[in-house]
């Protein structure tokens, strides 16, 4: 469990309405600070709702601002939705630190952009999430081989499709391969049910094939840089879609969504 500071917001749209799609548990809470404060054991909770009349607490993967209101009507239900911690309020902030876990530990509190030395002569301005999961998250692609060389790294993989549902994968033994090897997708034990399945294999580009399928994977059903195998399950650099759709070019997550329905929402991070 984390202690966690979060933000909530009222969603007046749910007001008297008990709903039981997308509940991750229900359970009786003292109040509704409390209930709020409960969504922060679970990843995947996005926003709960609490019953004045008889203390029902229940707890949401999914965001129902702007969704159509779905339940059934019952007296004493108030619907929050829960935003992680603080955002920086200022633009880059300058550290010392080699990664977002030292940014953490140097003082800081806030999810934002730092500038960080991944080594000695590389500078680097990356997202450093201080906040799920205990913080301490690095999120940016480059300089990953020389962040993860030391081993002992865990990888998530946070996802939102476009009605407001929150899916987590979550790896351990991760590390990225030396350019040499293109750099190759290091992966080990996966603790949800969504596998990814292409870990073992190298980095490939429009210009530069490194899948094991014959052709190539980009550009003729993808159209960024990923580890495809032949071709993916996942592929979090694909084309983005300003709405839900089905197609083999989006960034999607096929053990999540199912087929290849476009995300909203990706944030690849590790410690
Ligand atoms: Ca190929």
């Amino acid at each position: 469990m984390q202690n966690r500071a979060q933000t909530a917001k009222r969603n007046i749209q749910y007001d008297n309405v008990y709903k039981s799609d997308n509940l991750l548990w229900a359970a009786k809470q003292s109040s509704a600070v409390a209930c709020i404060a409960s969504c922060a054991d679970h990843i995947d909770c996005r926003s709960v709702a609490f019953n004045g009349n008889d203390r029902r607490c229940q707890a949401f993967n999914k965001d129902f601002t702007n969704q159509l209101v779905t339940g059934i009507s019952e007296s004493g239900w108030s619907h929050y939705e829960v935003y992680p911690g603080n955002i920086c309020k200022t633009g880059i902030i300058d550290t010392t630190a080699r990664d977002c876990s030292e940014v953490q530990s140097q003082g800081h509190n806030c999810s934002g952009v730092y500038t960080i030395f991944p080594s000695n002569d590389i500078k680097k301005d990356v997202w450093c999430d201080l906040y799920t999961q205990g913080g301490r998250w690095t999120v940016r692609n480059e300089a990953m081989y020389h962040l993860t060389l030391s081993g002992g790294n865990e990888l998530l993989i946070l996802m939102q499709t476009w009605d407001g549902v929150w899916k987590h994968a979550y790896y351990i033994g991760f590390y990225i391969g030396h350019k040499n090897d293109n750099y190759r997708l290091h992966l080990s034990d996966c603790d949800s049910l969504l596998s990814f399945g292409q870990a073992g294999q190298q980095f490939s580009t429009k210009d530069v094939d490194n899948d094991p399928w014959g052709p190539r994977c980009n550009p003729t059903y993808h159209k960024g840089g990923f580890w495809f195998k032949n071709c993916c399950r996942a592929d979090l650099n694909g084309f983005y879609y300003s709405t839900g759709v089905e197609a083999t070019d989006s960034c999607h997550w096929r053990t999540f969504t199912g087929l290849r329905e476009s995300l909203k929402t990706i944030y690849m991070m590790f410690r």
